[in-house]
């Protein structure tokens, strides 16, 4: 009986002691299926070429340091104290991971009721919370994110980073718990749209998934009332 106990113990250590290297996660859809909002050959350079680079290069950065042991979010807790390639590319994973799992090709989904009553307490309406998105889309210069955050009270806000920047890194301007990121990096759009990245968020809205984006909503509220 000691014996088995030593085993198992053996064996729950070693599973600890093994760190899983980060990995591209699974789309949910093909790459044709969002378009015309998001083209096919847009979604598979993005997902296969680009994503897949900040996981490889992520991993390389992190590799025989510390960071091996730690979740995504703490790396990017911590972020300010490491290097940029550490920096670049946990942002990108951790952005483009949230990105595609926020995207749909089913067409009827809607916010749920809670986070729909917020979005109008906080933005006046639906419309008016669209519009802040798209202004902080366009207006972030160069290349970056806008994003939709719940901070440590609760408010809902919306603001941008630039480069694979996000809400979550110690450093950020304003900190909070992403629920809606949206990639405004030329990659994301210009073999569809070229200049025009008004039409691109424009269109992206026909393909965000509310049920997705609720649950993120009411995980933010668990995670805020733990801290
Ligand atoms: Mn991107």
């Amino acid at each position: 009986m000691r014996k088995l106990w030593i085993v198992l113990v053996l064996a729950a250590s070693s599973t600890v002691t093994t760190f899983a290297q980060f990995e591209l996660p699974k789309l949910d859809y093909s790459y044709s299926s969002l378009e015309p909002a998001i083209d096919a050959a847009t979604m598979e350079i993005h997902y296969s070429k680009h994503h897949a680079g900040y996981v490889t290069n992520l991993n390389a950065a992190i590799k025989g340091t510390p960071l091996e042991a730690l979740k995504i979010e703490e790396i990017l807790a911590k972020v300010s104290k490491n290097s940029d390639a550490v920096r670049n590319n946990a942002g990108g994973h951790y952005n483009h991971s949230l990105f595609w799992s926020i995207l749909t090709p089913n067409k009827n989904t809607q916010p749920s009721e809670v986070l729909s009553a917020e979005l109008t307490k906080y933005f006046g309406s639906f419309e008016n919370f669209q519009k802040q998105m798209n202004d902080a889309a366009a207006k972030r210069f160069g290349s970056g994110w806008a994003w939709l955050i719940i901070n440590k009270k609760g408010q809902l806000i919306v603001t941008s980073t630039p480069n694979q920047d996000n809400p979550l890194m110690d450093d950020a301007k304003v900190k909070g718990y992403p629920i809606i990121g949206i990639d405004v990096w030329e990659h994301a759009y210009y073999l569809k749209y070229q200049n025009k990245r008004g039409d691109y968020l424009n269109a992206i809205w026909s393909v965000l998934d509310w049920e997705e984006i609720s649950k993120r909503y009411q995980d933010a509220l668990i995670h805020c009332a733990k801290k």
